[in-house]
């Protein structure tokens, strides 16, 4: 096997190698005086769900919750309300919403046992108990590994409004779910959830890649021999499904990720879409990086006509965010091509235009489409660009996959979203984790300049260490943001100074959560820290999880959420759970 190909998995592999679980959990003292001037589980406020990643839809992760707790102990069950098994591999950030608690893991741990295998799962939880009320199991993407990389799960966080329950799944598959799940029925118009969750014959072990090899994602068809699993009570109710590869045309990569933005009647994403596996070719040129879909119907209104797709590095896994600029709605996207835009939102003239078309097959092809319910590209409509900043002006711009593995140069892209914050927008980017520059940015843009703003809209510029994978929070005129050089940073929002930075250990794949005068922030080493969300450094708790955290933690109803790579926590000031040997 290539040795290129190799190297991500032999990354990923070494990254997420489980800790030795026990005596591995510990507390550093800094923490009990500052427990002690903040008082701990003394006053409850501003208590609500987070239904979404970040806020809506500036996507600033910051949450007004009050009273959280400001250290606890894993080991001991110290201000753990409960906790939850999840799989092996878990790198979705807890969503909570309705008394329910979303979150994507794998099937590492089989919680029903006619699943079995390698899946994405999203797990249903009971917010006050972390019993599990149902799960959302998906097949892998068996075609190739890289369209779906074997043992990662359900990397997005989902998007809840209402008993709704909106998610990009592991196969790149748009789903809303209901969040009653099947206990109280089948809820249409989708009804195939017993095929939608059976694996096709004889598949089992991970496929193994063939750099180059002409093959094409396919969408999931049910048995050939009519022999479908049976779904029950604890299985995810689809109530319609979206398939972009198929339906868009795009070419997944590693792992759908997206956070979907909902405005009206619209959903906003990322398409996720990607290289093939050399990692040098783009296979989907004229796929979209950014779609809306009708969320009653599931049916595409509108995409980007910007032709990313050629220019992308890795892939798109950066979530849109909104603002109002001088009154007018703006759609942000971090592009895989390492450029930000922003668009006109949709108006509710533009749906109506467009409401009841089917979806266009628009891949590596410009060959019409057979299926005679699908309406012609020309149908969907295009996003209006409002303007674009490239964010690495200096970087190559020409056969950009040659770079591949460059360390030292090449293009850039985008993991964390842009933050949309007093009429600018906050983002970092930089080389690519697994295959770029070691060079990445915390940048500051105007986000009130229209046009190709390359050259006027940058306010500042911050460097960070190697990589980031972060999205920045805003607070008070601090920025907080972490790096893949293993550095948090507290950066003066107006002048990009840094007001104080801490080393700390391992590479962060989350972002920092501010939340009650503090920062959360969870590392790939299995360390949760706890900083004051101040322009003096205070390390106020490193907390050792033992097992690596990838999800940034979320705060909602008096509670903070962290999970790691096999447990969810449920933390929460003056409760104890005695331990996590005795939870679920
Ligand atoms: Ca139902």
């Amino acid at each position: 096997m290539n040795n290129r190909i190799c190297a991500p998995w032999v990354l990923f592999r070494t990254l997420c190698r489980r800790q030795p679980f026990g005596g591995r959990f510990g507390i550093s003292t800094g923490l009990l005086l500052w427990s002690l001037i903040l008082g701990t589980g003394t006053h409850r406020a501003s208590a609500a769900d987070q239904p979404q990643w970040g806020q809506a839809w500036s996507r600033n992760l910051v949450s007004e919750e009050k009273g959280l707790p400001d250290s606890f102990d894993p080991r001991t069950g110290k201000d753990v309300k409960w906790t939850a098994l999840l799989g092996t591999e878990s790198h979705s950030t807890p969503i909570i919403a309705g008394g329910r608690v979303y979150v994507g893991t794998n099937n590492g741990a089989p919680r029903d046992p006619k699943h079995q295998g390698d899946r994405g799962v999203l797990m249903c939880f009971e917010e006050k108990t972390g019993t599990l009320l149902w799960q959302f199991v998906v097949p892998k993407r068996e075609e190739d590994p890289f369209f779906d990389w074997p043992k990662t799960g359900m990397s997005s966080p989902v998007t809840v409004e209402g008993d709704r329950v909106y998610l990009t799944d592991n196969r790149g598959e748009v789903v809303c779910l209901d969040a009653h799940g099947m206990a109280n029925g089948n809820d249409g118009p989708f009804r195939d959830e017993g095929a939608h969750m059976t694996p096709p014959k004889g598949s089992g072990a991970p496929p193994k890649p063939v750099p180059g090899v002409e093959i094409q994602p396919e969408p999931l068809r049910p048995p050939a021999d009519g022999k479908g699993l049976e779904p029950g009570p604890m299985d995810a109710d689809i109530i319609w499904l979206f398939d972009l590869p198929s339906e868009v045309g795009i070419w997944p990569h590693d792992g759908a990720h997206s956070s979907i933005l909902i405005r009206g009647d619209l959903l906003y994403l990322n398409t996720a879409t990607g290289v093939d596996n050399t990692h040098k070719r783009i296979r989907a040129p004229n796929a979209p990086s950014l779609v809306v879909i009708d969320k009653r119907t599931g049916k595409l209104v509108a995409r980007d006509d910007e032709h990313i797709a050629p220019d992308i590095f890795h892939c798109t896994w950066s979530a849109p965010s909104l603002g109002e600029v001088n009154g007018r709605p703006l759609i942000f996207l971090g592009g895989g091509n390492g450029v930000l835009y922003a668009f006109e939102a949709m108006s509710k003239s533009d749906q109506s235009v467009v409401t009841g078309h089917r979806p266009v097959v628009a891949g590596n092809s410009s060959e019409t489409t057979d299926d005679p319910q699908r309406t012609t590209d020309a149908a969907v409509r295009r996003l209006k660009k409002v303007f674009q900043f490239d964010f690495d002006p200096t970087a190559p711009k020409e056969n950009i996959h040659q770079y591949l593995s460059n360390r030292r140069e090449g293009p850039i892209n985008f993991y964390g979203m842009p933050v949309f914050y007093r009429n600018r927008i906050y983002l970092a980017g930089g080389g690519d984790v697994f295959w770029g520059k070691n060079e990445a940015w915390l940048k500051c843009i105007d986000a009130t300049k229209t046009g190709d703003i390359a050259s006027n809209g940058l306010v500042w510029s911050y460097p960070l260490e190697k990589h980031v994978m972060s999205t920045p929070a805003i607070h008070n005129g601090m920025v907080f943001i972490a790096d893949c050089g293993r550095t948090f940073h507290c950066v003066d929002a107006e002048t990009g100074k840094p007001y104080w930075t801490e080393e700390i250990k391992g590479d962060t794949w989350a972002s920092p959560l501010v939340a009650d005068g503090k920062v959360y922030l969870g590392t790939r080493t299995g360390n949760f820290y706890v900083f004051g969300a101040s322009k003096e450094k205070k390390v106020l708790a490193n907390i050792e999880f033992g097992d690596p955290i990838s999800g940034t933690a979320t705060a909602a109803n008096g509670v903070l959420y962290v999970a790691t790579m096999s447990r969810l926590y449920a933390l929460q000031a003056g409760t104890d759970s005695k331990g996590v040997e005795d939870s679920r």
